[in-house]
């Protein structure tokens, strides 16, 4: 799945495994990560790959998140391209595209969004898309789930015989650990504004499950990258970071399957998204 940030990539994603695996923010830039989400049928299994949407990149993380898009588009059977027809197509859609469509597999293209942008704007938005020559052009709601069966049938044909490469009650590769973490920077995109989120990462210390009282323990530290940073992330008398700490419990309850106590500490990083160390400690290589 490629396409520009924001478009609904990692909710449609979530839809078709129909549990979270990838996070969603109206944030750009919330995926950072190549993410795999695994919908297995009686007679056959289909591997989404989940990408950060491409953008002009500012940072070595920025740099790295677009070439795992790109990178993600090789050993594929079909690409999977997607627009926001509330937003309409835009130049840098229709560019991204043509791109892909040189790259030589089948381009499966979606309109995604279509329960906002309403009937006129979807149509405009298919015959935008299929100009350049797509396979196929499918119009869906990737949070309603409108035509998402759909999809997933015309995805079908583009499969080929092989092994199963999950067990069947398998949906993602991402470890527990990495889902915990990313369901707490979801949060902290979700609650915290403008510059900060996105300089943010998470990273879970601990998880410990106490049998006697069916409780997880978790510890994770938030960083980021000023000093400025980390007050607003902590809030006034600690309240933000307790808001981000109750929201993420709730998902991580889900996540284990028990109660979970959430430990959360926020250390600075100077410019971390620049270091290759930082980078790597965070799961970013
Ligand atoms: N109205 C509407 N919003 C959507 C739809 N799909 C995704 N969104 C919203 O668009 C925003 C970006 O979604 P996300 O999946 O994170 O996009 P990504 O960056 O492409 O992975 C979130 O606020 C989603 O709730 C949809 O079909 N309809
Ligand atoms: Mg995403």
């Amino acid at each position: 799945m490629v396409g520009r940030p924001n478009v609904g990539k990692s909710t449609l994603v979530n839809r078709i495994v129909g549990e979270k695996v990838a996070i969603v923010s109206h944030k750009p830039q919330t995926t950072r990560n190549r993410i795999t989400g695994v919908l297995s049928g009686r007679d056959y299994q289909m591997v989404f790959i989940d990408t950060p949407g491409v953008h002009d990149p500012k940072t070595r993380l920025g740099e790295y998140m677009v070439k795992t898009a790109f990178d993600a588009t090789r050993d594929v059977e079909a690409v999977l391209f997607m627009v926001d027809a509330a937003r309409g197509v835009t130049g840098d859609d229709l560019n991204l595209l043509e791109r892909l469509i040189k790259g030589g597999l089948p381009v499966v293209a979606v309109v995604n969004k279509t329960d906002k942008a309403g009937k006129q704007k979807s149509l405009e938005a298919v015959a935008a898309l299929q100009e350049k020559g797509p396979d196929i052009v499918l119009p869906i709601s990737a949070k309603l789930g409108d035509g998402v069966d759909e999809l997933v049938l015309a995805l079908k044909q583009y499969l080929v015989p092989g092994p199963r490469y999950y067990p069947d009650d398998e949906y993602t590769d991402q470890p527990e650990r990495v889902i915990a973490a990313e369901m707490i920077r979801e949060k902290a995109l979700q609650l915290l504004e403008d510059e900060v989120p996105h300089g943010i990462g998470v990273l879970v210390e601990r998880v410990h499950y106490r049998e006697d009282k069916n409780i997880t323990d978790v510890s994770a530290v938030i960083v980021c990258e000023k000093d400025s940073h980390k007050g607003i992330v902590i809030g006034k008398g600690g309240r933000m970071l307790k808001r981000i700490g109750s929201e993420a419990r709730k998902d991580l309850e889900m996540l284990f399957g028990t109660q979970v106590y959430l430990e959360l500490f926020v250390k600075v990083e100077k410019d971390w998204r620049n270091s290759p160390r930082m980078m790597r400690e965070l799961g970013y290589e």
